[in-house]
């Protein structure tokens, strides 16, 4: 049964012993981001801030920081088993005949229950500011003493494009200016900023909502890699096989989740920018300040007794690294509808999932590492993957050992290094320019004759079946 809200959620973490309340008064200023990131390290639970200093409102961090708990929040046993169902639905079979035709019809029907579904009021009402829409009743933190102020950090940003009224849902991440104004966080390749380059172009403003903390699925979804226009309330209702219940904005032409536990409408005016950041990032790193939209405020609506979710991000491991391998692994098998040829992929979470990818192949052709490399730089948001390291099928990935000893070992440098230059993420520091450098594609797989190599390639050393049988068999014998 799908979560209802996020506090359904929140419980179910308190009964499995996977949250701990604190009661003590605790500073959104820093202590919030240290004992997290105490508690982070460690595997630990997700932690609910009843008094957060200066709120009424409790902060609820660390809610998806464990395999258990992502689990837990898409409700599956596995999360390799998710894309395997995405997958299945994007390929129905075509009906050749009758009772074919019956067999799809439930899987058909199935997809329209999850279609977003209207309604009238929800939850998210209960409270509805619009006179003084300060942000300054909840407890937004401030993560790293460098930061440039307090930031939002789980919003789930709602825009429609200007032109086709099509919905997006991303997280981007706010900085709180003042009591009514943020800061915008799209980054250019993202859809939101889409919709805003569209409106600036005809000259208007676009419409924003902002929802913060709705159950699980929705969450996971408004950061999950999606092509461009399809529409992540969809997706978040695939995932829980229910429809997202959306409800109209106050102020603005868009509807948001009717669970929400906070809501900001506003808009963002044509051409506006204004500084943002510093921010201790999820690379590890402060991002720089940059020029970003600027988001106004019109109204505030939540839930009576409103938990304030956030993430705290910073030097790996951090809640969004477990975000981030739960995309991984649902989005491969969509990857490798495109390249059968993949047989794993590992965004190493020390790589902070832009930087560095691995992936295993089934290597066919003279060629075929590069062809992978090239195909994965041409892919939505894998496209900003900086090196890229493919090794042969029977390679380990995830085990970053194994994959050291390989590309030592198999690699010729002046050969099988590629170097090109395209896209990087906005979070890109060592690039000369922002969001464009250079690529690094590694060809780790054992090189074949076809592909120019003329000597013989070494076979790895295993010890014969037969002997360690014996040695199995006599293990005892030699007084071990
Ligand atoms: C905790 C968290 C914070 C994020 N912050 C940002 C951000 O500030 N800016 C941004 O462009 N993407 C950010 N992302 C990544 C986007 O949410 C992600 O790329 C998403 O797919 C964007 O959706 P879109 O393609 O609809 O724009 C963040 C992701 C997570 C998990
Ligand atoms: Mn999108």
């Amino acid at each position: 049964m799908a979560y209802k809200d996020l506090r359904e959620f929140i419980r179910l973490l308190e009964k499995r012993g996977l949250l701990r309340r604190i009661t003590a008064e605790v500073d959104p200023v820093l202590e919030i981001a240290e004992i997290n990131d105490r508690v982070v390290k460690k595997g630990g639970p997700a932690l609910l801030f009843e008094n957060p200093k200066g709120s009424k409102i409790p902060c609820a961090v660390n809610l998806f920081g464990s395999y258990e708990r992502m689990k837990l929040a898409l409700e599956v046993e596995s999360l390799d088993g998710v894309g395997i169902r995405i997958l299945e639905f994007l390929e129905p079979e075509i009906p050749t005949n009758l009772i074919e035709k019956l067999k799809a019809l439930p899987k058909l029907k199935r997809l329209a229950d999850f279609l977003p579904k209207y309604v009238n009021s929800g939850p998210c009402k209960e409270v509805v500011i619009k006179d003084k829409p300060f942000l300054d009743i909840f407890p937004i933190l401030k993560t790293w003493p460098e930061d440039g102020g307090k930031f939002i950090t789980l919003p789930m940003v709602f825009t429609k494009d200007p032109e086709t009224g099509i919905r997006n849902c991303g997280m981007y991440r706010m900085h709180v200016y003042d009591e009514r104004t943020t800061g915008m966080h799209w980054h250019m390749h993202k859809d939101g900023a889409r919709h805003y380059r569209k409106a600036e172009k005809l000259g208007k403003r676009l419409e924003v909502a902002v929802a913060i903390g709705s159950d699980p699925a929705v969450m996971y979804s408004s950061t999950a890699p999606l092509p461009e226009g399809v529409d992540e309330m969809l997706f978040a209702g695939f995932l829980k096989s229910s429809s997202v219940e959306l409800v109209k904005c106050e102020t603005v032409d868009l509807e948001v989740p009717a669970n929400s536990e906070i809501v900001l409408e506003g808009y963002c005016e044509p051409f506006e920018r204004r500084t943002e950041g510093p921010f201790g990032d999820h690379t590890g790193y402060y991002s720089l300040r940059d020029e970003f939209s600027v988001f106004h405020i019109t109204c505030i609506t939540h839930r009576r007794d409103a938990i304030y979710p956030a993430t705290i991000v910073g030097k790996p491991p951090m809640e969004d690294c477990y975000i981030a391998k739960a995309t991984e692994r649902i989005f491969l098998p969509l990857v490798q509808k495109q390249l059968p040829e993949i047989v794993d992929i590992n965004l190493p979470i020390e790589g902070v999932f832009h930087n560095i990818a691995i992936v295993s192949i089934d290597k066919r052709y003279p060629g075929h590492a590069r062809r992978v490399m090239y195909a994965l730089w041409g892919m939505g948001q894998m496209s900003f993957t900086k090196m890229i390291v493919v090794v042969d099928k029977e390679v380990d990935i995830q085990n970053s050992s194994e994959v050291i000893w390989k590309i030592g070992n198999n690699v010729d440098p002046k050969r099988d290094v590629v170097i090109v230059e395209g896209p990087l993420d906005v979070l890109e520091h060592a690039s000369n320019i922002p969001a464009y450098g250079g690529k690094m594609g590694i060809d780790a797989t054992k090189k074949w004759k076809s592909e120019g190599f003329m000597r013989d390639w070494p076979n790895e050393i295993v010890m014969s079946e037969e002997i360690k049988q014996l040695v199995d068999k006599r293990w005892k014998e030699y007084g071990f």
